[in-house]
């Protein structure tokens, strides 16, 4: 009988975090860098991007930076070949274009499709042959709560993370029998910069306070837990699931 403790190390694994330069993808860098991952971190802004590598290289970290833009295939292919083979990838990139639906733009529907789902797809299909070759990978996508519910204003963002939920199970389907383990974590309402304007207005956050069984929001160390452990040995037979790390709210009315 195996009693030794699960094994939450990531010591040599190489990890890509996409959207990476700040907010929860930062965070989990950092986690997985803390816990022995050689990181890849990620955005479109190179200043971001290279201030959050010095950043934590200064913390002695294992990090480098790749700049690419996830919704661009050529770009994503020839980031696959600059980095080369990953044993983790967290698809983390996604942005909001808050509109009613019978306002919203072609173009904000496009975009929020395109970085919050697409992107998975485009930046999985380039790092699983390397992947199945080895017969081992971690395939990490972060949902939200709005995989499973949604809210007025939040159409396109809410469509893209519930088709998240379900690439994630499509890509268990296609890749647990190569050992890859897909799953996604789905973070309730958190403090970063894409929620600001949110937690800035005194209404909606007390809405969220009170909605939340915790009665607070997700601070971005909250999520870190689970993406270790999605990221190492100790989640092998874990596949194709959603973790929701929402304080409660999915769980009651
Ligand atoms: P954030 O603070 O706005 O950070 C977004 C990151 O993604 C930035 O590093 C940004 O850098 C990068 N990014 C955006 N578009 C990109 C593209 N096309 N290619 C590459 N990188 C791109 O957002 P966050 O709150 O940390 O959210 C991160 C993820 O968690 C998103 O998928 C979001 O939907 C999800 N999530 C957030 C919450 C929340 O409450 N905050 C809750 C549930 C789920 P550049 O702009 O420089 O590219
Ligand atoms: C919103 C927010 C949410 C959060 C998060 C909740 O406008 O309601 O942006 O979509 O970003 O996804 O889990």
């Amino acid at each position: 009988m195996n009693n030794s403790a699960p094994n939450f190390s990531l010591q040599g694994r190489k990890a890509l975090i996409t959207g990476s330069s700040q907010g929860i993808g930062k965070a989990l860098a950092s986690a997985l860098a803390h816990s022995g991952a050689e990181v890849v971190l990620n955005g479109r802004d190179t200043a971001k991007l290279d201030a959050a590598v010095a950043e934590l290289k200064a913390a002695g970290l294992a990090v480098t930076g790749c700049p690419f833009d996830v919704t661009s295939e050529s770009e994503v292919t020839a980031a696959a070949n600059t980095i080369g083979p990953i044993d983790v990838l967290v698809n983390n990139a996604g942005i909001q274009r808050r509109s009613p639906l019978i306002d919203m733009s072609l173009a904000d529907w496009e975009t929020v499709l395109s970085t919050n789902l697409t992107s998975a797809f485009l930046v999985s299909r380039a790092f699983a042959p390397a992947m199945i070759e080895s017969r081992a990978g971690k395939i990490i996508n972060i949902c939200s709560l709005m995989s499973e519910l949604a809210r007025p204003t939040t159409g396109n963002y809410a469509a893209a993370k519930g088709g998240l939920q379900m690439l994630t199970r499509a890509m268990c389907g296609e890749w647990a029998q190569h050992n890859i383990q897909i799953n996604g974590i789905g973070p309730g309402y958190i403090a970063t910069e894409l929620t600001a304007p949110l937690m800035a207005d005194e209404k909606f956050d007390g809405w969220i306070k009170g909605r939340t069984p915790a009665g607070r929001w997700g601070k971005v160390s909250d999520l870190t837990g689970a993406a270790v452990y999605m990221a190492s040995p100790a989640s092998d037979f874990l596949n194709g699931q959603i973790l929701m790390l929402d304080g409660g709210l999915t769980a009651v009315i």
